[in-house]
């Protein structure tokens, strides 16, 4: 039988946590053959709260489930570790600019790519979700010179899987039909989902909508998805978001099907202009357990121009952290 593979999961008390763990308990992150460990960091206020998390994960019998250890520590939790998903963060708060954000998650994410750098195993795999993930990805990354820097990853499958949804929608397909769709650049509502090479069953989506729909209705409904979440719920997306984070990493293992790619956020080599180095958005296909950048789609210009305005948020969310002395 297999060794348990050690999943550390930040913020495990958050809203997010609560939704994921029980997905990686129950097989759904890396496969019904795989048994897993689940490390839980969370800030000693939080650590009985994700105690009761805990007791909750014991009561569901996971055959899967090797263990659960709660760290206050990063050092500790993650020693050892295969594939982090980094959740929790300081979310901005009233009047808050964004360079204060940046430089709180900085606290943050410094320490903890330190950890990774010092105890990860060396097959360690990264997922920031955590806000600004890109950047907070980015960060992390820095202080871990010895870990490969495609191993750091920020998400964008959810903003992705948002815009299947409304496509599917739209179009009245499933959307097991769609393929090819793209999210570019920053997750924020910058990003552009772009659909200038989808296929909605072998057709061109581009060419069955119209562009008005696209720029007024289609992009800002995903790029605003967050908000109007939070409008209906009162609080924000905590299930999807877990949702998508089991779809990056088990995309990220398992390999995207022939003729189709993902959307995630990984390390830039220079590609459609993108600085090398930046944790951007892009169509990425993977295969054993490494991201590839989709290389020679043409850009037309309506989407050089927003993946442009998305990327130079993310240069100066980049010089930001670069003049707080945080990468
Ligand atoms: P919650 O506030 O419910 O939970 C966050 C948890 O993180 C708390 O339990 C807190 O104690 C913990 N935490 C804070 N600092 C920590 C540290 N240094 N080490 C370990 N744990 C720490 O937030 P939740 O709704 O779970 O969202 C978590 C993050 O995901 C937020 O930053 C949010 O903005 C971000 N999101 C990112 C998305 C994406 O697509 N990339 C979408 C969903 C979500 O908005």
């Amino acid at each position: 039988t297999q060794a348990p593979v050690n999943v550390t999961v930040t913020g495990a008390a958050g809203q997010i946590g609560y939704a994921l763990l029980f997905r990686i308990a129950s097989g759904q992150l890396l496969g019904q053959d795989v048994p897993v460990k689940l490390r839980l960091l969370e800030i000693p206020q939080a650590v009985k709260a994700a105690e009761g998390t805990a007791m909750e994960l014991e009561d569901g019998a996971f055959p899967l489930l090797a263990g659960t250890d709660i760290f206050d520590d990063p050092k500790q939790a993650f020693e050892g570790t295969n594939i982090a998903l980094l959740v929790g963060a300081r979310p901005r708060s009233k009047g808050m600019e964004r360079g204060d954000l940046l430089e709180a998650n900085g606290g943050i994410f410094k320490p903890q790519g330190e950890a990774i750098n010092a105890g990860a195993a060396d097959d360690i795999k990264v997922l920031v979700v955590g806000n600004p993930a890109n950047t907070n990805a980015l960060i992390a990354r820095s202080h871990a010179p010895d870990v490969p820097a495609d191993r750091f990853t920020a998400m964008t499958r959810l903003d992705h899987n948002r815009a299947l949804a409304q496509l599917a929608k739209k179009l009245g397909v499933p959307v097991t039909e769609l393929k090819k769709v793209a999210i570019w650049g920053n997750h924020s509502a910058t990003q552009y989902p772009s659909v200038q090479h989808a296929e909605f069953g072998g057709k061109s989506i581009a060419d069955a909508v119209d562009q008005a729909w696209l720029e007024n209705d289609f992009i800002p409904t995903v790029a605003k998805r967050g908000a109007a979440i939070i409008e209906a719920r009162g609080l924000s997306s905590a299930a999807s978001a877990a949702s998508a984070a089991i779809d990056h990493v088990h995309t990220w293992v398992n390999g995207t099907p022939a003729g189709d790619w993902t959307s995630a956020a990984v390390a830039s080599d220079g590609s459609y202009g993108v600085p090398e180095g930046l944790i951007s958005s892009f169509p990425v296909t993977a295969e054993n357990g490494q991201h590839k950048i989709v290389q020679g789609l043409e850009i037309d210009d309506f989407s050089r121009a927003r993946i442009d305005a998305s990327v130079n948020e993310l240069v100066e969310e980049r010089d930001t952290v670069q003049k707080l002395g945080l990468i």
